[in-house]
């Protein structure tokens, strides 16, 4: 049997060939719309801990591509994570495999139409993961995709006993394309642990 998702995916990689520019680095590897086929792609290719940096995975609503430039992600943001250097490299993998679920399960309700997909950027300085939404100025909205990724990271915390983020901070994509040393500053924070 086939279990179908609601909508289609498709999965792009950008290589970590730092002689090409970043557009033509970007590829992507296939499109799925079924349980199956979704892990069929998932455990056949590397986790994110074993690709060499620098390089991304996307998860995207089929049609929209994983860059700034197009309509949906223009005036859009992201919610970040930030995985630090030290940490277990597992850490990542679990973060980006539970979000995955989450985002083709449908976890987000109505507001899987203003979220756009998932982005783990894999970097010898520290990896990130982020969720990318289509309006940064929608602060409603980015607040409740916010509410459900700490409720899915919450619970795959105590599922795996250990914590595995801090913070949720949203950011403005032009302010990322904009960055300075300094870091962006972040519209909204979400901590895994509320201060006492
Ligand atoms: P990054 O991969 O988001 O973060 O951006 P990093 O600093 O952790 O590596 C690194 C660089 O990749 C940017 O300065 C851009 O040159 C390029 N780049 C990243 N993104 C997401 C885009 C994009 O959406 N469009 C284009 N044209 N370049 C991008």
């Amino acid at each position: 049997k086939i279990f179908a998702l609601k909508r289609k995916w498709t999965w792009w990689y950008l290589n970590d060939d730092r002689n090409k520019s970043w557009e033509d680095r970007l590829k992507n590897i296939h499109t799925f719309q079924s349980v199956g086929e979704f892990w069929a792609l998932h455990d056949a290719i590397k986790p994110p801990s074993g690709l060499n940096p620098p390089s991304d995975y996307n998860v995207f609503r089929h049609g929209i591509e994983p860059m700034w430039e197009v309509p949906e992600n223009q005036n859009g943001g992201r919610w970040l994570i930030t995985i630090e250097r030290g940490r277990t490299p597992e850490i990542m993998d679990t973060i980006w495999t539970e979000i995955l679920m989450a985002m083709i399960g449908e976890q987000f309700g109505n507001d899987i139409e203003s979220l756009c997909g998932i982005v783990c950027n894999v970097r010898g300085k520290g990896s990130k993961i982020s969720v990318w939404t289509t309006n940064s100025s929608d602060d409603e909205t980015n607040l409740r995709i916010g509410v459900v990724l700490k409720n899915v990271l919450n619970a795959a915390s105590l599922a795996h006993n250990r914590p595995l983020y801090d913070v949720l901070r949203y950011e403005d994509h032009e302010s990322c394309q904009k960055k300075t040393s300094s870091g962006v500053k972040a519209k909204h924070s979400i901590y895994a642990v509320e201060a006492p």
